[in-house]
């Protein structure tokens, strides 16, 4: 993968009610990432802190849905910062929460579609974030980033898809709480979804390294979105919607320790850590030493690479 890390703050915070997600880049920051990455020999470039486009569009017909303007005013702006720092290097979106995705996995798109590759998305949390703005009962946008880069309806106001991610391309891992319209809408895609009950009967490592393997083999970009509620409460409480059962410590780090090995990793959000929930910033320390295994932090050299190709 590419040495040039570049950071992106997004303190997106209009995806859902409650507020303190905008305080996210700054707790990384303060968490030493840009410090973790450069002790592991990548240069670091950080863009400071992004501020939405400022856009005007008509209500949603549905009324649930807040804060659509400056939802959209995010996704322009991060959409097109993603295309180009993902020229020059490795984009790492700070949230903000995961309606930010909307925008760099959109940006990521079209990058991938100007190389002729194909975006391959791992969407580490308990949520799908599967809704539209019309399936949506909560009306917080957050909720809606992978309807929106798959192509779904009902995203009105929204920029046009300059490329969509075939959702074939998707793995999600974490999930625990699915709504009924994200799940009858999933049902009709191949998205591959380990749900916990999964990881607990046959383990992390292997639908992951299934995933990885296909992005390999398809010469794909790969993109990961690190929600902090993909993880359990009891490691990671700076978040505002918390779901019992998450991922363990080891099993979050093992993830990304398998995605470092595989060499594919183009980009990366860090999602949802809200710092104004935190405790002694332990859940920030958290997403930056997680975010260190994805860039090869580790206890020991592996003898084996599970990867035919030399990717590093
Ligand atoms: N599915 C719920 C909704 O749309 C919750 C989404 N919340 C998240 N997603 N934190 O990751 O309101
Ligand atoms: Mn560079
Ligand atoms: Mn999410
Ligand atoms: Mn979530």
């Amino acid at each position: 993968m590419d040495k040039h890390i570049i950071l992106i703050g997004a303190p997106v915070d209009c995806g859902k009610r409650n507020q303190g997600c905008r305080m996210g880049p700054d707790a990384y920051r303060v968490a030493g990432l840009a410090q973790a990455a450069t002790a592991l020999g990548y240069e670091v470039s950080d863009l400071g802190n992004l501020n939405p486009e400022i856009v005007e569009v008509q209500p949603h017909r549905n009324p649930a849905v807040h804060s659509l303007a400056e939802t959209v005013g995010w996704t322009k702006t991060l959409a097109t910062t993603a295309q180009a720092a993902a020229r020059e290097g490795v984009p790492v979106f700070l949230g903000g929460d995961h309606a930010l995705a909307a925008g760099s996995v959109s940006g990521m798109a079209a990058h991938a579609k100007s190389q002729d590759r194909p975006l391959f998305v791992l969407w580490l949390d308990a949520h799908s974030d599967f809704h539209t703005p019309d399936t949506t009962e909560s009306g917080n946008l957050h909720g809606t980033p992978v309807g929106y880069f798959t192509g779904r309806e009902g995203f009105d106001g929204f920029p046009p898809l300059e490329a969509t991610v075939d959702p074939a391309n998707i793995c999600m891992i974490g999930l625990r709480s699915v709504d009924p319209p994200e799940r009858e809408a999933l049902s009709k895609t191949d998205a591959t979804l380990v749900d916990m009950r999964t990881i607990d009967e046959e383990g992390i490592v292997a639908p992951l390294r299934t995933f990885l393997e296909r992005v390999e083999a398809e010469n794909g970009l790969l993109h990961v979105s690190l929600d902090v509620d993909f993880l359990d409460p009891a490691v990671a409480p700076a978040v505002g919607t918390t779901v019992p059962g998450g991922a363990t410590f080891r099993e979050a780090h093992l993830v990304l320790e398998l995605v470092h090995d595989s060499g594919l990793l183009s980009s990366l959000d860090l999602v949802e850590l809200n710092p104004f929930l935190d405790e002694r910033g332990r859940t920030a320390s958290l997403m930056v030493d997680l975010t260190a295994s994805l860039l090869g932090k580790r206890i020991f050299d592996r003898p084996t690479r599970p990867f035919s190709g030399n990717h590093a």
